[in-house]
């Protein structure tokens, strides 16, 4: 997260670090006692399921909460790796979460959010572009959502990369940032986005792009039941 506050998990009881041989590699979010959603990208060439780790609970990503193992996930069918179109994902736990202040899920957005809307993204990822160092203690930053059409307009830098199952979101001197891939943005209390990609991040004319969860809400709610 860049032009970030800290801030406790209790504020944001659905985010979950998703970590690989015990490094934080990606965030999350509680969709049911043992379905997290995340970001297709993040599950890629995984060698085997069991260096997967997920840390639900806790401010910081090194200790604390519980730290769960991964019975299985599903990556979108239609999860293009060249155009980042439709990259969202569900992992199913080992065993359940037990809800809590410090836990509990979120609900999926069933419309896209408008232009202008207020949206919050949080997350353990670098606090700068290129950085390869992350925060321990969980941040966040206040956003304004950049809807499609906008997003795809001259006046920002992406043009027709920007694609129907994605949306963007800005504020100046903020972004989400590599780390937080995966992770929530929320507005109006539900799940909006999956933190997906950018060209760097906090640049000028450059929103974060995140999946668009109100398109690909269907593809989760089966995906949630089958994983
Ligand atoms: C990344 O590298 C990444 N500014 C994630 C989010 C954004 C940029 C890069 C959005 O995982």
């Amino acid at each position: 997260i860049v032009g970030g506050s800290f801030t406790t998990i209790s504020s944001f009881p659905w985010q979950i670090s998703l970590q690989r041989s015990g490094s934080h590699s990606c965030g999350g979010s509680i969709y049911s006692a043992n379905v997290i959603v995340t970001a297709a990208h993040c599950l890629q060439n995984v060698a085997s399921i069991s260096v997967l780790k997920v840390r639900a609970g806790s401010s910081y990503w090194t200790s604390g909460g519980v730290l769960l193992s991964v019975a299985a996930f599903k990556n979108h069918e239609g999860y293009n790796p060249s155009t980042m179109v439709n990259d969202i994902a569900v992992i199913r736990l080992s065993s359940s979460l037990t809800m809590s202040s410090t836990i509990r899920p979120i609900a999926l957005a069933t419309t896209a959010p408008v232009n202008g809307a207020e949206a919050t993204v949080s997350g353990w990822g670098t606090v700068e572009s290129g950085s390869n160092s992350l925060p321990t203690q969980l941040k966040y930053i206040d956003l304004k959502i950049v809807g499609r059409t906008q997003c795809s307009s001259a006046t920002y830098g992406y043009g027709a990369e920007i694609k129907a199952t994605m949306i963007c979101a800005a504020a100046a001197g903020k972004d989400s940032c590599q780390g937080d891939s995966g992770g929530p943005l929320v507005s109006g209390g539900l799940l909006v986005g999956v933190v997906s990609w950018g060209y760097g991040c906090a640049y000028a004319n450059y929103p974060g792009v995140y999946a668009d969860v109100a398109a690909l809400r269907s593809w989760v709610v089966e995906a949630a039941e089958s994983v």
